[in-house]
């Protein structure tokens, strides 16, 4: 079922004074997962902008349980709490496993693919803010090419942008869907339905980042849009193997017109240095990946 707008919970489970920058896409979207999943639910969270979020002990901006343990073993962290709860009959409680790109791509894979493998019965979000942000920038397995960052100051990423969604799919899990904080009640409707299905659910959130993207704070959600507007981030669910865009995506794939990816590189500063030559293959990849997803979903 499709939650209306005016059924969104309405209780806040984070804290106003918490410690996210202004206008961070994470704290957006975190707002509305904790909405959906509400409160029996206990957070896996690894180092990151999550954990400063938090706060530090003995202070917390955040009334959910939450561990914060390490990078590699986040995934295996929550499987041992959802083994937990099996043993102490606490079907009720839901499993999160909120971890950023670094923590998902690059450092927490091989757990992840382990509890997907075994289909572990949580949820485990990646927040895709595309670089290592709490420390300051670095490049990512999720830092798309041709942006700039510490690690890549002078020529900009090489690399073309893991494909982790697709990784994800080849687990054969039961329910993956990507969302954006730009589109809160698709993003709700997804937790909510998550939330309802046994096994490992993945859902993949786009995390505009201001600092690390280089551009206004009051413009997260104008950024979150374009990233769906142009197809850089299709809004989409897969759902036992069957693919289905929604919202915002489902629209442009019927009827719409997609804006072309210089519209969303252009807002951001991490992209200066981006080549013409970069932008086209960019823009190459964008329309061949949504060609597919457009196949996918009229079959
Ligand atoms: C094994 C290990 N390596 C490095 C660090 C240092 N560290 C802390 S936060 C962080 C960045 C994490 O990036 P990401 O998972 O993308 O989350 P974000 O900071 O963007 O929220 C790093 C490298 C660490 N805590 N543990
Ligand atoms: S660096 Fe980016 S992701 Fe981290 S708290 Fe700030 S805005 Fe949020």
């Amino acid at each position: 079922m499709q939650e209306n707008i005016f059924r969104i919970n309405e209780t806040e489970y984070i804290l106003p004074g918490n410690r996210s920058c202004q206008g961070c896409g994470l704290s957006l979207a975190y707002r509305f997962i904790l909405k959906a999943l509400r409160e029996n639910t206990i957070v896996a969270i690894p180092p990151s902008c999550l954990c400063v979020l938090h706060g530090l002990y003995p202070v917390c901006s955040v009334i959910v349980p939450a561990i914060n343990i390490t990078f590699a073993g986040n995934a295996a962290s929550a499987s041992g709490i959802v083994a937990a709860l099996k043993a102490l009959n606490r079907p009720d409680i839901t499993v999160l496993a909120l971890t950023g790109d670094g923590g998902t791509y690059d450092m927490g894979i091989q757990s992840l693919s382990g509890a997907a493998e075994r289909n572990t019965d949580f949820i485990f979000a990646c927040y895709d803010n595309e670089a290592y942000m709490n420390t300051g920038t670095q490049r990512s397995g999720a830092t798309p090419m041709g942006a700039l960052t510490t690690t890549t100051p002078i020529l900009t990423k090489q690399e073309k942008k893991k494909d982790l969604i697709k990784i994800m799919e080849a687990h054969d899990i039961p329910y993956l869907a990507t969302v954006s904080p730009a589109y809160p009640a698709d993003l709700y409707d997804k937790f909510v339905k998550a939330k309802r299905i046994k096994g490992t659910r993945y859902i993949h959130i786009d995390t505009p980042c201001p600092p690390g993207w280089g551009y206004p704070a009051k413009d997260t959600v104008r950024i979150g849009k374009l990233a769906v507007e142009t197809g850089v981030f299709p809004l989409f669910e897969i759902e036992d193997g069957k693919f289905r865009f929604t919202g915002r995506s489902e629209t442009l794939a019927k009827k719409g017109k997609r804006q072309p990816v210089v519209s969303y590189v252009e807002r951001q500063s991490r992209f200066k240095k981006m080549s013409i030559e970069q932008l086209n293959r960019f823009q190459h990849h964008v329309d061949s990946r949504w060609d597919e997803f457009v196949r996918r979903a009229e079959s």
